[in-house]
């Protein structure tokens, strides 16, 4: 609960904060504004991560101080760690050795951490770090604003999503008073991407499919595709986000080759299709409209059964396609 954290930040000094890997701008933005603030309030700290910043993300003040390393290797009072499912999430091994606590808003999470802070109703975990700023007393600095800002423009994919709540905005206005340039924040994080990204989307766009309903859709990238594109891994984030701009898709699974016959799957859909029931099938989780998993056989298979998941979760016939 949020009076644990207050009174373990009260208490204790010396605190490490983490994130899910590949952490996306939640993880980031949240993580950093509680670096920010837990600086400010005198304490030692440091951010550690197992997979590097993602370069749109380092506009945010703070990412230069990340420490990207592939495990834990102090003793803290404290680590907080940012919505990860589970204390594996993070990549970071020793971590089972330090009093974690669980800072997440996805109700697919489990109560793993020694303290656990789980509100599904914030529309993103920086959101929970502003009402713990808040409860605090700490002042809302220009860089907890931009951090926290970035974390709530990204979990709503810019105010796009049904997290977008009068509470968010409400928030996102208090941050721009407090210093944030929305355009700038923007032109970084989605005006600023390397042409390999482009480039990859193009290719992977080129193969979208839809079941016979029309009402699913779906996409793959696979290794060669990746390579043909010189793409980094970060580069086929967010295209899952495209397939569901057609009018008709209710649901949209994005499938990744990771290696042979291992396959990342992120899903999406709109309005109350929840494709967090169908990650959760395959071992993984989200929220409604945004969700994911990894599932490990020939692709045709795995296809099929993401895809029958799907249209269980919107309502039409599974139909042979
Ligand atoms: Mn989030």
């Amino acid at each position: 609960m949020l009076g644990q954290v207050v009174e373990l930040i009260e208490k204790k000094h010396k605190f490490a904060i983490t994130s899910h890997m590949r952490p996306d701008g939640d993880g980031i933005g949240s993580g950093l504004a509680l670096y920010w603030m837990l600086h400010s309030l005198g304490k030692e700290v440091e951010v550690v991560l197992r997979d590097r910043v993602p370069p749109a993300y380092l506009v945010l003040p703070g990412s230069e101080d990340v420490l990207v390393q592939p495990d834990i290797n102090r003793a803290y009072d404290a680590v907080f760690l940012m919505e990860c499912s589970d204390v594996e999430r993070p990549g970071l091994p020793s971590l089972h050795h330090q009093l974690i606590v669980n800072i997440d808003h996805h109700s697919t999470t489990e109560p793993f951490g020694h303290i656990n802070w789980i509100d599904p109703t914030a529309g993103a975990v920086g959101e929970m770090i502003y009402n713990l700023c808040k409860a605090l007393g700490s002042e809302v600095t220009k860089e907890i604003a931009e951090c926290i800002y970035t974390a709530l423009l990204t979990d709503t994919g810019s105010f796009h999503f049904s997290n977008t709540t009068e509470r968010s905005l409400k928030i996102a206005s208090e941050l721009v008073r407090r210093g944030v340039e929305p355009a700038r924040i923007s032109q970084a994080l989605f005006y600023s991407y390397p042409f390999s990204k482009i480039k990859l989307l193009g290719m992977v766009l080129s193969t979208i499919e839809r079941d016979e309903s029309g009402k699913i859709a779906w996409v793959k990238v696979d290794r060669e595709t990746m390579y043909e594109a010189d793409a980094s891994e970060e580069d086929s984030d967010g295209i899952v986000n495209h397939a569901l701009s057609i009018d008709e898709v209710m649901a949209v699974a994005f499938f990744k080759e990771l290696s042979p016959k291992v396959y990342r799957i992120s899903l999406r859909s709109k309005g109350k299709n929840n494709v967090a029931k169908v990650a959760e099938v395959f071992g993984g989780g989200g929220h409604r409209n945004a969700a994911g998993c990894r599932i490990e056989g020939d692709f045709e298979e795995v296809r099929q059964r993401v895809i029958e998941g799907l249209q269980a979760a919107v309502g039409v016939a599974p139909i042979a396609v």
